[in-house]
């Protein structure tokens, strides 16, 4: 059991009143599904890295594929992968998406805007509105969490490629960054480095390995985390201009063993993240729950994804401080994604063994 010891020590008084979940399957018979986001009336969208794009009803029955999404490179890690509505989805039917395009390169990360129709058969007037510079050969480390801002400016994490990993410290490229658009593409003009000669004017966060989860907590702080190597997978406080390290400066060692660079874990300079995990959990999908459908503990928490050791882990916060992790879902399978529902419970997507979307009730 120590292989599942995770970065902070779990408080006993919180393991006595760790909460049953009862899991119930809303749908299942994906093909390794990436991101789900919640439509209104108990409705969901599902991504599928091959390239599908699948709306589940109510019932749980699962469509099939929706027309008019691009052509995605699904190799590897990339495919079709995060979406989220647009905060006025309700009257705009709008909708973001990014996929592993191909091109002159090799291939990247690009994001799309959408609208989706009104039977929600198709996604109309798709536009790619950024694309990662540069395309590169690979299948590994796309990124590709996406969120919107209060201000309507778009979040969007980008992995350093693997072979880019040094260039996640030069601002010249997309590589390794969390970058912030408007909703058509623009770079905002209070981006840190517009500026700066020779910096990509999207930049918002860089010195980053490849995260795949993110969000704006309740008081609109930007959060990420990120897989590190063998070892050393971060959750990062992001802030405007700030280096987070990678690959300078790291917890984790290099798959097989042995010390990355110099083998150091700070550097002035760049950031600390505020939680690391080693070994590697691999996290994706983040969430903070802002429904008390769970009790008021839990309201505010964390939730976060392991693809590795296939469970949901809790974190909780006291005056901006982790003070509980905690482990749910004990080899639910790998947990590729977790939302709040419009009903305000958890939902998590398994990516196999089985692929299934769940609904997540307070038990027991
Ligand atoms: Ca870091």
């Amino acid at each position: 059991m120590k292989k599942y010891l995770l970065g902070l020590l779990l408080p006993i008084a919180a393991q006595a009143q760790a909460q049953v979940l009862k899991t119930e399957l809303v749908a299942q018979g994906f093909q390794s599904p990436w991101a789900i986001a919640a439509l209104p009336d108990g409705e969901w969208l599902v991504t599928e890295k091959p390239g599908a794009l699948r709306k589940v009803d109510a019932k749980g029955k699962v469509s099939a594929p929706l027309k008019g999404v691009p052509k995605v490179d699904a190799v590897g890690q990339g495919g079709l992968l995060d979406l989220v509505l647009d905060s006025g989805f309700a009257s705009n039917r709008q909708l973001y998406f990014c996929f592993t395009e191909a091109g002159a390169g090799g291939n990247g990360t690009a994001l799309a805007k959408a609208r989706l129709n009104a039977e929600g058969t198709a996604l109309e007037q798709v536009q790619v509105i950024f694309r990662q510079v540069p395309k590169m050969e690979g299948r590994h480390h796309y990124g590709c969490r996406i969120v919107e801002a209060a201000d309507g400016s778009l979040f969007m994490t980008l992995g350093e490629r693997f072979m880019g990993m040094q260039r996640a410290q030069q601002l010249d490229n997309h590589l390794g960054k969390i970058v912030r658009i408007t909703k058509e593409g623009q770079a905002p003009a209070d981006n840190p480095f517009t500026k700066t000669t020779g910096a990509l004017p999207e930049i918002y966060s860089y010195g980053h390995r490849n995260p795949q989860g993110l969000l704006l907590d309740a008081q609109g702080q930007l959060w990420a985390h990120e897989h590190g190597p063998q070892g050393g997978d971060e959750l990062n406080r992001v802030q405007a201009g700030k280096n987070y390290g990678w690959p300078v400066i790291t917890y984790g060692e290099n798959y097989g063993g042995g010390k990355i660079g110099e083998g150091l874990t700070a550097k002035e300079g760049m950031e600390q993240p505020t939680l690391h995990w080693t070994p590697s959990i691999a996290p994706s999908g983040l969430v903070q729950l802002s429904s008390k459908a769970y009790g008021e503990s839990w309201q505010g928490s964390f939730f976060l994804g392991s693809l590795k050791f296939r469970y949901l882990e809790r974190v909780q916060f006291q005056a901006g401080k982790p003070v509980v992790q905690q482990k749910l879902l004990q080899d639910v399978g790998r947990l590729r994604d977790v939302r709040q529902g419009s009903d305000g419970l958890l939902y998590v997507l398994t990516e196999n063994e089985p692929a299934q979307l769940l609904r997540l009730r307070p038990g027991p």
